[in-house]
């Protein structure tokens, strides 16, 4: 997912662009403006941070641009590719990194990125109820 400040800084056909060199394939694609609801339930996992009040409001700041990748290990590669939580710190440690080219902080870091394969079979759902996920995506251990 490009989150809001992706979106909003023009960064969204640069990082497709890494995509595509870095051989996903874009499988599907939907430009949306999350609401409260729906982006609380997305982060449910950190309803009880101190931050999510504020990382909700940021997600809901304008539109996010979700999309399912596709490619052999594809959680761990992406996770690899996005670089670090905190932005700052991936402009340091991953300066090749997704959010060390448009993140700004440890809240807006510009993408999201499954962290593992079943949190990629929930999110998937959660945006298009009609992909259909391979049955093996949760066998390749790729937990990180
Ligand atoms: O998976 P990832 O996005 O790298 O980090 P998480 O620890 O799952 O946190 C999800 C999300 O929460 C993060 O992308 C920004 C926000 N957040 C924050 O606002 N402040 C923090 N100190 C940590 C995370
Ligand atoms: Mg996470």
């Amino acid at each position: 997912m490009i989150k809001p400040d992706g979106v909003s800084g023009n960064y969204s056909d640069d990082i497709k662009r890494i995509i595509l060199e870095a051989s996903f394939n874009i499988v599907k694609e939907t430009l949306t403006q999350l609401d409260k609801d729906t982006a609380s339930a997305f982060y449910h996992e950190h309803s009880s941070k101190s931050f999510f009040h504020d990382l909700v409001t940021y997600m809901t700041s304008g539109p996010v641009l979700v999309m399912v990748l596709e490619k052999p290990n594809a959680v761990s590669h992406w996770r690899d590719l996005i670089g670090p939580t905190d932005a700052q710190k991936a402009k340091i440690s991953h300066p090749h990194s997704i959010r060390a080219l448009c993140g700004k902080d440890s809240q807006r870091n510009c993408v999201h990125g499954s962290d593992s394969t079943s949190s990629a079979e929930r999110e998937i759902k959660f945006f298009f109820k009609d992909v259909v996920v391979p049955g093996d995506i949760a066998s390749q251990h790729d937990e990180l």
